[in-house]
């Protein structure tokens, strides 16, 4: 009896199994209707107040004017305080009804409580925050000059987006407002030359699927699943061996092929799926047929990504 300890691993499994077999029907129409109604009745975003974190660029520019559209008031938060500027002009364009622009580094904790308190002061209120922020990697681990250049990515992608959540939470809490979190489906994707990124991104999941249990029911959560969308990170903008910021045009070469999808197309879903309340949107939707692939069959995953990595040209 000295195995006692180990019957678990034969009865807990079994019955799990059995329970999905017996649940995963009803839990089907329940899903199914609750997004029926969702549908119906999505979030009116006029008179709202959002505030979307790298907003200069890419999906969180074009995230600024799938809101604007619906009415909302919206806050840019990035360095760029230029290309912020030309952003808040074609969102008032569009219809936003007031745009302010507080050029500011996310990965600063000072300057996150900063913005988030101007926002309230301005606004009086705050009901979406985008974390959008980010910084990509083109580089093999092992190629990196200094183990402390990955560091910068996971300031600005994990406690980029915790910062500004944690001094927004109690304005969400009132407002009885939503967290939109752009993480990636490099999440759970095999990412050679992107690692650390891909962990920043794994981590921001397992963070907010805690904090909507936290949170619930005042405020709710929707993590954003991008796979490959047209923008600056996707034109290969990235940390380098050297731990410096570049566009690295071989990354769009290796790409060929790889359709990409438009960031109108992409920030168009999930605006509707924010306004939804959908708690996941991967977009485009065809990149599930990956996650089922990595779920069931990680080994096929595995020996793709060996085959297509051991004919990658070495980046700089
Ligand atoms: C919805 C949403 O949002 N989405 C998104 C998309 O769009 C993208 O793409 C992605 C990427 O990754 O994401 C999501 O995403 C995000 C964003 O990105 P993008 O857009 O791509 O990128 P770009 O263009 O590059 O942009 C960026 C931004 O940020 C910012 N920043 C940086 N750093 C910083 C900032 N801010 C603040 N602070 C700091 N430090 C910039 O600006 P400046 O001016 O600052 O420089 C800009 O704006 C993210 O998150 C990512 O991750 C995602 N994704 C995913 C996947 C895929 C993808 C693609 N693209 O493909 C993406
Ligand atoms: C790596 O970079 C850090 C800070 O950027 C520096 O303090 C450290 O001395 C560097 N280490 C090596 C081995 O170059």
């Amino acid at each position: 009896m000295k195995q006692i300890h180990k019957l678990p691993n034969l009865v807990l499994p079994a019955i799990t199994a059995l329970g999905i077999c017996l649940m995963l029907p009803l839990l089907y129409v329940i899903k199914f209707t609750d997004f029926i109604l969702r549908s119906l009745f999505p979030e009116n975003m006029k008179g709202k107040v959002v505030v979307i974190t790298g907003a200069s660029s890419g999906i969180g520019e074009h995230l600024a004017y799938e809101y604007a559209k619906k009415g909302a008031h919206l806050t840019l938060i990035a360095r760029r305080k230029e290309s912020l500027k030309e952003v808040a002009e074609k969102a008032g364009q569009l219809g936003s009804p007031d745009v302010l622009v507080i050029p500011a580094d996310v990965s600063k904790v000072d300057q996150c409580k900063q913005f988030i308190d101007e926002v309230v002061d301005h606004f009086g209120q705050l009901d979406h925050l985008v974390c959008n922020a980010v910084m990509g990697i083109l580089c093999a681990f092992e190629d990196a000059t200094n183990v402390t250049n990955f560091e910068q990515v996971m300031d600005v992608n994990f406690w980029g987006s915790i910062y500004p959540t944690y001094f927004a939470i109690p304005h969400l809490k009132r407002s009885r407002g939503k967290i939109v979190v752009n993480a990636s489906v490099a999440a759970w994707m095999i990412n050679p030359k992107c690692t650390v990124y891909g962990a920043s991104k794994a981590a921001l999941i397992n963070f907010y699927d805690s904090l909507r249990v936290e949170l619930a029911p005042k405020v709710s959560v929707t993590i954003i699943s991008p796979g490959y969308v047209e923008s600056e990170l996707s034109q290969g903008k990235a940390l380098t061996k050297q731990g410096a910021i570049e566009v690295d045009p071989r990354f769009r070469k290796m790409m060929q092929g790889i359709p990409f999808e438009s960031t109108e197309d992409c920030t168009k879903a999930v605006v509707a799926a924010v306004c939804r309340g959908d708690k996941y949107i991967t977009e485009p939707w065809w990149y599930n047929a990956f996650y089922l692939l990595k779920i069931l069959c990680p080994e096929v995953m595995e020996w793709g990504f060996r085959l297509s990595n051991s004919n990658k040209p070495r980046t700089s």
